[in-house]
């Protein structure tokens, strides 16, 4: 079989956003789209020859096309080996433990995460680098540059691989194996969390609802949860990964698992609720009447990991994006150990869990994981919640209740406007931008802003410098708000506004986080203009 070398030529907007190319199906589906930017990604990476990549996918529609044509390729530029999840199926924390279990020169993710999937939907595709974590700024800039100028593609004219048998074959002279996509992952969980724990927890009558989302974390959680810790067999449910995620959005937030926040509010309802993405990197916690903010997840974790077995000798550091809130910071200065505030996306993670600086790492977006992998990891993060409460014996409502009653609550809170229009979006950053002098001293309502900016990140470990990465306002008696333009759309603009207010005052504890937050939400809209700009009444999604 000889390698073609197909001519072609640069297709506008292949910019890799916060996690790898995202775009609707159709526009990968066409012709050269999806090779000129595997291409760019050999090429961005110094070329793929004599190096072995892993390779698979959250299942959705294309999924399985797409790998065919990777695999093509990846023979055809001489890489020497491919491992392939079984039905190119691989979550992205399994994806990330195989890099490094095998010791690989990366992988390439083929995701959308929480996007639908389908014809008419979102198809995504990613580059991580040999620590099984997502390329850094570096290499996507590179990768971008060549989808610019690029010319020719190089592949192989060659039959489909079988992507269901677990097998080595060869294509061309590339290996190609195809592995199950859990085992590996789920040793791994067995090493870090107290399996005899969890088994006797589950023995002991405790119900739990796992929310798959039809998504790829289905095959995992079944495995896990109902085979090796024996919990009642229904415990995970819509566990089959779809190519379309059942028409849903495989998004674990109280909107879009509404089905599992009404049977954790129902009375009698499971003791312990989760839920997770398309990829199965994002989780949602929510215990008998009580959702867990993302954020609050994420201090909660830190503050107790050292009940698991795989933390038990304690943190190096925490890590969080800007604008997930400081609850993890209260945690880290009790424990006397170093916070870390990173942009948006786990990318910026990678340098801090692999120098040794950070051990737990979270995003308000609920993600959470740790230096276990180099991704976010849904089922981790269930799992070592798993583990907390059974170490302490208490409810997921009492847990909450005790943190709150010794670090205070940070209230928060996520306003996301979808499918702004792109320059009304880009004009509100940039007045916002315009304002940074004149805001400070103003008062809105009765919080006044005290400081404005835009946040700029220097990686503590390669002096790397990323700006431009949210618009942060901080009001003197407390509180803050910050906006940002999701880089993961496929649509118009998206603007995220978080909001967030620490609370202090024990009989303070207890109210809904949107009144809590009703004079932060307030002053956001009035600084920003949002409602006025954006002709919308409402946030689309409150999280
Ligand atoms: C969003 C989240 C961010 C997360 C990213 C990828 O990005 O805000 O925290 O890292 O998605 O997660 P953005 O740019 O849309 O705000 V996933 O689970 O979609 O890979
Ligand atoms: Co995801």
């Amino acid at each position: 079989m000889t390698p073609h070398i197909v001519e072609t030529t640069p297709i506008e907007g292949q910019k890799p956003g916060t996690s790898g190319l995202r775009k609707k199906t159709r526009v990968f589906m066409q012709p050269h789209y999806l090779e000129n930017y595997v291409q760019a990604i050999f090429d961005g990476i110094g070329g793929v020859q004599g190096k072995v990549l892993i390779i698979g996918g959250d299942g959705r529609y294309f999924n399985d096309r797409a790998i065919q044509v990777i695999l093509r390729m990846a023979a055809a530029n001489g890489a020497s080996g491919c491992i392939v999840g079984q039905g190119g199926i691989l979550s992205t924390p399994a994806a990330s433990h195989l890099i490094r279990k095998r010791g690989t020169d990366g992988g390439l993710i083929l995701s959308a995460s929480h996007n639908p999937g389908g014809p008419d939907e979102d198809f995504g595709l990613k580059y991580n680098g040999p620590n099984g974590g997502p390329a850094n700024e570096g290499v996507t800039d590179r990768i971008f540059a060549r989808t610019k100028d690029i010319d020719s593609y190089r592949i192989l004219d060659a039959q489909d691989v079988d992507l269901d048998q677990i097998a080595s074959t060869t294509l061309g002279d590339m290996q190609v194996e195809i592995v199950d996509p859990v085992t590996d992952y789920a040793a791994l969980m067995e090493e870090l969390f107290d399996f005899d724990a969890l088994r006797a927890l589950f023995a002991g009558g405790f119900r739990m609802r796992f929310d798959a989302m039809h998504a790829v974390t289905g095959p995992y959680a079944t495995e896990i949860l109902e085979n090796r810790l024996g919990a009642p067999k229904g415990t995970v449910v819509n566990g089959t990964p779809l190519p379309d995620f059942g028409g849903g959005h495989p998004d674990p937030n109280p909107i879009w698992a509404k089905d599992l926040m009404d049977h954790m509010y129902a009375e009698d309802g499971p003791d312990f609720g989760a839920a997770s993405d398309g990829d199965g990197d994002r989780n949602m916690i929510v215990g008998a009447n009580c959702y867990v903010s993302p954020s609050d997840s994420l201090a909660v974790l830190a503050d107790l990991a050292h009940l698991a077995p795989g933390y038990a000798k304690g943190l190096a550091g925490i890590a969080r994006s800007m604008p997930t809130s400081e609850a993890a910071d209260r945690v880290a200065a009790a424990k006397g150990i170093d916070c870390y505030a990173t942009p948006t996306g786990w990318k910026f993670f990678g340098n801090l869990l692999d120098a040794g600086r950070a051990t737990i790492c979270g995003e308000e977006s609920a993600g959470t994981g740790s230096d276990h992998v180099r991704e976010k990891d849904g089922l981790w993060a269930v799992l070592l919640w798993l583990n907390i409460l059974a170490a302490t014996d208490k409810s997921v409502m009492q847990v909450m209740t005790d943190h709150w009653a010794r670090y205070g609550r940070n209230y928060y809170s996520r306003h996301d406007y979808e499918a702004v229009d792109t320059a009304a979006a880009n004009q509100l950053m940039d007045d916002l931008r315009a304002s940074f002098g004149s805001l400070p001293g103003q008062s809105f309502g009765p919080l006044t802003v005290e400081t404005a900016d835009e946040f700029a990140y220097d990686d503590p470990v390669d002096g790397s410098r990323s700006s431009g990465q949210g618009i942060r306002v901080a009001f003197a008696s407390g509180g803050r708000v910050m906006y940002r333009l999701s880089g993961t759309g496929t649509e118009g603009a998206t603007l995220r506004v978080y909001l967030e207010r620490l609370e202090t005052d024990p009989d303070a504890l207890a109210q809904d986080a949107q009144a809590a937050l009703a004079s932060v939400i307030a002053a956001a809209d009035q600084i920003a203009g949002i409602r006025k700009r954006t002709g919308r009444d409402a946030p689309d999604v409150i999280t």
